[in-house]
């Protein structure tokens, strides 16, 4: 099964490369060439929906007339406000944002515009992490709304994974406690507030979460700032410069002002010489198919080095690339050739069910200047020795995304208002499954999001048929199912137990209600334990709280993180051990490698040492032990959930 897998993904790969190698240089920086090229042929993207991809409506916002007069801001680098050091000499950094109201001058002729963002900033600040540094972030809600934060893209424990109902209020805050054990990624937070996310993300609240890793220093890829975050989003406007939130029906939010790190349509001031973007869509639910264009219509090649879980193996050139909603992509491209030239990031239009306006073919506009004799070395051919191949999935799950006859989104029928039966699946600890994704009833184009994991993209079947060679490169936490297709992915259920949910990220239909959860339940005689269980994303001892000064002097919050600590979510910075005694356990050795000393159980047995936790308070303990116990689509409403 193993070679069997290997196999697919070869041919799948060998594919890809023979049906894009097609695609021509065609298009020029007004969008319209570039249009029709992408209508046609084999290379576009994403179908069309039926739609005529060049049908365009009128303005919704008052028309925009600034295009690449602005320039990009760029968000700052959030700085750690103090280490708590342990008495084994553990360290966790430790940050402080806060969430707030605050107004941004979007239209220069209109009043500015009413935001929420993370340190009253949008993009929220970017959190900067290195690999096998833990961190506390305390999220303040000073907002006018629940807040519940999730980081996405890393295997967050399950009362800090920003579960929909967790929400901290206005006047609370809450302790994020974040592993940054995973290799170097570009990942982002945002709220997941229920029924909300895609009114509180597009009103400010997201931002940049950047975990690097030794390995990924040392590549020499273009950094400080020639390594660049770009998130592109779409938005409406009013005629009093106030954001418009207009879900068409619950069918999605398109908008017709397309804006890059919360900018309409910037320039930026580039060097001649190598650059790596790190692309996020940001948006509600709009999907990108982005190209970089000359005046002359020539299309630029660059290299993909990465996606939603870290770098690739090796780059993948590419003249274009979909984005959908969550995807991040990291490219390096090379400005060496375009001395004073403009080079424009252009939009295809008619991709997926796209919407399509006056100007939502263009991004933004990237100015070359001089080179600064720096060409930055070129991209190395291995960036990284990642597992490519994934062993056999010990289970085969099928989830069908599509609009109920009540008119909501679902997956399999239930929402997230389904609270008896939104826990669909249960996969086991430490196992791979393959779970099959497909568009259903309804039409609509869904990204599908699945917390906890990074998975392998294995096929896609119906629509493009294919997997893009920059999709199957790497690992994925989402994956774009647009109409008609079928997307096999293959993940691990690992390292955590826990309540986690996977959903559609078209906002819009998350909120309406294509959101639903898995459960990892733990694990009869596996050795190891936890002193506070972790699998109730609402566990009490975790949730937000009133705001009070005297929790923010330096002494209480180190006490407040020793405290973390000690209740040993992560195996005190030890996951690999805790991925070895998986292993094990999946071999029947299931005490003998018991990754963390002070809990491990010496002897062979078949007592679950989760049930027997220590140090723990009773009541919840009782409750969610029972929650773990609880059948497959039966309900968690007794527990909190
Ligand atoms: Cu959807």
């Amino acid at each position: 099964m193993h070679f069997l897998l290997l196999f697919k993904l070869a041919c799948l790969s060998s594919f890809s490369v023979s049906v894009f190698a097609q695609r021509g240089r065609v298009g020029s920086s007004d969008g319209s060439k570039a249009d029709q090229s992408r209508v046609i042929g084999l290379t576009r993207p994403s179908p069309t929906d039926g739609r005529n991809p060049l049908e365009t409506q009128g303005w919704i916002s008052p028309e925009y007339k600034w295009f690449y007069e602005y320039p990009l801001p760029l968000p700052p680098t959030k700085s750690k406000k103090q280490t708590w050091t342990g008495d084994d000499g553990a360290e966790i950094d430790y940050y402080e944002v806060e969430l707030k109201s605050f107004s941004k001058q979007i239209y220069p002729d209109l009043p500015a515009t009413p935001m929420v963002g993370y340190d009253g900033m949008a993009p929220g600040p970017t959190l900067v992490m290195q690999q096998n540094r833990e961190a506390v972030v305390r999220f303040i809600n000073n907002g006018p709304s629940n807040m519940s934060v999730h980081v996405h893209g890393q295997y967050n424990r399950s009362p800090f994974d920003g579960w929909a109902s967790d929400m901290t209020s206005p006047g609370q805050y809450k302790d994020y406690y974040y592993p940054n054990a995973q290799n170097a990624r570009t990942i982002w937070y945002h709220d997941h507030t229920e029924f909300a996310s895609g009114e509180h993300a597009y009103r400010g609240e997201e931002g940049y979460y950047i975990l690097t890793d030794p390995e990924e220093q040392a590549l020499g890829l273009p950094s400080g700032q020639y390594d660049v975050t770009l998130a592109i989003a779409a938005k409406i406007y009013r005629s009093d410069g106030s954001l418009y939130y207009d879900s068409n029906h619950d069918a999605g939010l398109w908008g017709d002002v397309i804006l890059v790190n919360e900018q309409p349509w910037p320039y930026f001031n580039v060097e001649a010489r190598p650059y790596r973007f790190r692309l996020l869509n940001g948006a509600v639910s709009r999907t990108f198919d982005l190209t970089f264009n000359t005046d002359d219509g020539e299309m630029l090649p660059f290299d993909v080095i990465g996606s939603d879980c870290g770098l690739f193996n090796s780059p993948v050139n590419s003249t274009f690339i979909a984005l959908s909603m969550g995807e991040r992509y990291e490219l390096v491209i090379d400005f060496s050739n375009y001395r004073n030239q403009n080079i424009t990031l252009l939009n295809g239009r008619g991709i997926g069910d796209n919407v399509d306006y006056p100007a939502t073919n263009r991004i933004m506009r990237f100015i070359v200047g001089e080179g600064s004799g720096d060409s930055g070395g070129g991209v190395p051919q291995t960036l990284r020795n990642n597992e490519q191949v994934a062993p056999a999935a010990s289970n085969a799950k099928d989830f069908t995304f599509g609009r109920g006859q009540g008119g909501s989104w679902e997956i399999n029928g239930v929402g997230f208002r389904d609270v008896e039966n939104r826990i669909l699946t249960k996969p086991e600890r430490g196992t791979y499954e393959t779970w099959e994704l497909s568009n259903g009833a309804g039409g609509g184009t869904h990204p599908v999001h699945i917390h906890l994991v990074d998975f392998k993209i294995i096929s896609r079947t119906g629509g493009r048929n294919e997997v893009a060679d920059y999709e199957g490169a790497g690992w994925k936490d989402v994956v774009w199912l647009a109409a008609g297709e079928s997307v096999q992915v293959i993940a691990r259920y690992a390292p955590w137990d826990g309540i986690y949910m996977f959903h559609c990220h078209n906002l819009v239909h998350e909120d309406h209600d294509m959101l639903v959860a898995f459960s990892v339940p733990n694990l009869e005689k596996w050795g190891y334990t936890n002193s506070t269980l972790f699998i109730d994303p609402n566990q009490p001892e975790f949730k937000g709280k009133d705001f009070n000064s005297d929790d923010f002097t330096e002494e209480a919050i180190n006490s407040k993180i020793a405290w973390l600590y000690s209740t040993n979510p992560y195996n005190k910075g030890n996951i690999a051990g805790v991925y070895s005694a998986l292993d094990a356990y999946s071999q029947g050795q299931y005490w003998t490698q018991a990754p963390d000393g002070d809990h491990a159980q010496p002897t062979g047995g078949d007592q679950s040492a989760d049930s027997t936790p220590t140090g723990s308070p009773s009541a919840w303990t009782t409750l969610v032990s029972s929650a773990t116990q609880v059948p497959e689509s039966s309900g968690l409403s007794g527990y909190g959930l």
